[in-house]
């Protein structure tokens, strides 16, 4: 793996290097299609569309993309758990999900072409940035419902890589395979991986002995100095790749060695920026929310579906010779969507637990701290005031039974603190749910 050969050598170098005019032909002519076939394929879509007033034969530039109606996360929900499928079930041969905003989680799903895109999504990524087939990659996001680890398993197969689908946890284990198999590229959540570096230093392990080179590093927000800590610590360049269920999974953007933006898989991915309060599309350079419409997905295609994540697009050239267009690191959400542990969480889904349990008041607040670089999240409830006594005698069983019934609900070990009643503050405003403590933690 070295960077000079990245300058030079991409995986799809007619698509990675093209001019604007031709991505944006190639943009167009999908637009065109994905519209059409959503139309034809999908009674939602179709009712969306011609609630918009839009013809679906009358979409010729890059520019009427403005006038299609946006895909929320709520539209997922309301058709859970195929409603959005555009292709019969007998077509579709892999599913993920994440979680909704309440109940439901949002399903998505992939035909054997999608799932082919998806890992020359991921192989494109990698490749671009020096990964080649004698490097050895270490998948420590999770395997299951989320797309973080089956994503980069398929995209390290296509590209040719030798895989460990270690996923995530078991510390102790990562580190003694990452010395034995001298793992060469990470794949992993940031916090994970400082995670990861604490347990070394503890038990005397020196990255500069190991082989590590290069991390994909993603599926949560990170800062800079997180990325300095990181590159320090496991003597490895650090990338960040984004991605969302609802457009792929990871590979709709990646970081190139440059560390400056990360480039869209434009030819897949139609990138907008708009306005969050009026919807209205605002040009490059802007910052707003990103919105994403697939130009090629077949089981599952997402018109201006809306991620919430706030970012800007760049305008500038890259010097990496990668003509994609570039976003920003998202830097923050417009709802309250919280990640933790790469689990992404709502405080109104803690909140629907809570509420169905008898001899809980509804006061209650979200807790965020940091521990070991990871947050961790805990919820102080008050417990009603006539069986107060009474719970008191068996406040851990109480606790965590109420643990088990948010970890079932929401796949997160969420710390439950039960609390006297009246003494967790009241809002006299917008009740303020979450205390975010985690600014300062190590
Ligand atoms: O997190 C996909 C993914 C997996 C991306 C592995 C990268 C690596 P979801 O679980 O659907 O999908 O969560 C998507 O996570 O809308 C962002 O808010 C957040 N997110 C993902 N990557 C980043 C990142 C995966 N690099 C939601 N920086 C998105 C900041 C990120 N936030």
């Amino acid at each position: 793996m070295s960077s000079q050969t990245a300058k030079k050598d991409f995986w799809d170098p007619e698509i990675s290097t093209a001019s604007r005019d031709r991505i944006i032909s190639i943009q167009i002519k999908n637009l065109k299609d994905t519209v059409k076939y959503c139309y034809n394929n999908n009674a939602i879509y179709r009712k969306k569309i011609d609630d918009a007033g839009v013809n679906p034969d009358k979409i010729d530039d890059i520019a009427d993309i403005g006038k299609l109606p946006f895909t929320t996360k709520d539209d997922l929900r309301d058709s859970y758990p195929f409603g959005l499928f555009c292709t019969p079930l007998s077509q579709v041969v892999r599913v993920h999900a994440s979680s909704g905003t309440t109940g439901n989680p949002t399903v998505v799903g992939y035909t054997k072409e999608d799932i082919d895109i998806w890992a020359n999504c991921i192989a494109r990524v990698m490749y671009d940035v020096g990964v080649r087939k004698d490097d050895i990659v270490q998948i420590s996001h999770t395997f299951g419902l989320f797309t973080g680890g089956w994503g980069f398993q398929i995209g390290t197969e296509k590209l040719g890589a030798l895989v460990i689908p270690i996923s995530g946890g078991n510390t102790e284990r990562q580190l003694k395979i990452m010395a034995d198999f001298k793992s060469t590229v990470l794949v992993n959540t940031p916090s994970y991986t400082l995670y990861i570096a604490e347990v070394a230093e503890k038990f005397g392990i020196d990255f500069s002995k190991l082989h590590l080179k290069l991390g994909f590093l993603g599926a949560e927000p990170w800062t800079e100095p997180m990325r300095v800590e990181i590159e320090k610590r496991l003597h490895m360049k650090a990338l960040n790749s984004y991605g969302l269920s609802e457009i792929i999974g990871p590979g709709v953007s990646c970081e190139c060695l440059e560390q400056d933006g990360l480039h869209i898989n434009e030819d897949h991915f139609l990138a907008e920026i708009i306005d969050p309060d009026t919807g209205k599309s605002l040009p490059y350079g802007s910052k707003g929310e990103l919105v994403f419409t697939t130009l090629t997905k077949r089981a599952f295609p997402a018109i201006r579906y809306r991620t919430k994540d706030i970012s800007y697009i760049y305008t500038d050239k890259c010097p990496c010779g990668k003509t994609l267009i570039k976003m920003a690191k998202p830097m923050g959400r417009t709802d309250d969507m919280l990640i933790i542990k790469g689990v992404n969480v709502f405080p109104s889904q803690i909140e629907e637990v809570l509420l169905k349990i008898k001899d809980l008041e509804p006061h209650y607040l979200i807790v965020l701290t940091k521990e070991n670089y990871m947050d961790q999240i805990g919820v102080w409830v008050e417990v009603s005031e006539d069986n107060f006594h009474e719970k008191l005698m068996d406040l851990e069983f109480f606790e965590k039974s109420i643990e088990d019934k948010l970890f079932s609900a929401i796949g997160l070990h969420i710390k439950v603190s039960l609390k006297e009643p009246k003494t967790i503050a009241r809002s006299e405003g917008k009740a303020k749910r979450v205390w975010d403590r985690r600014q300062g933690g190590n």
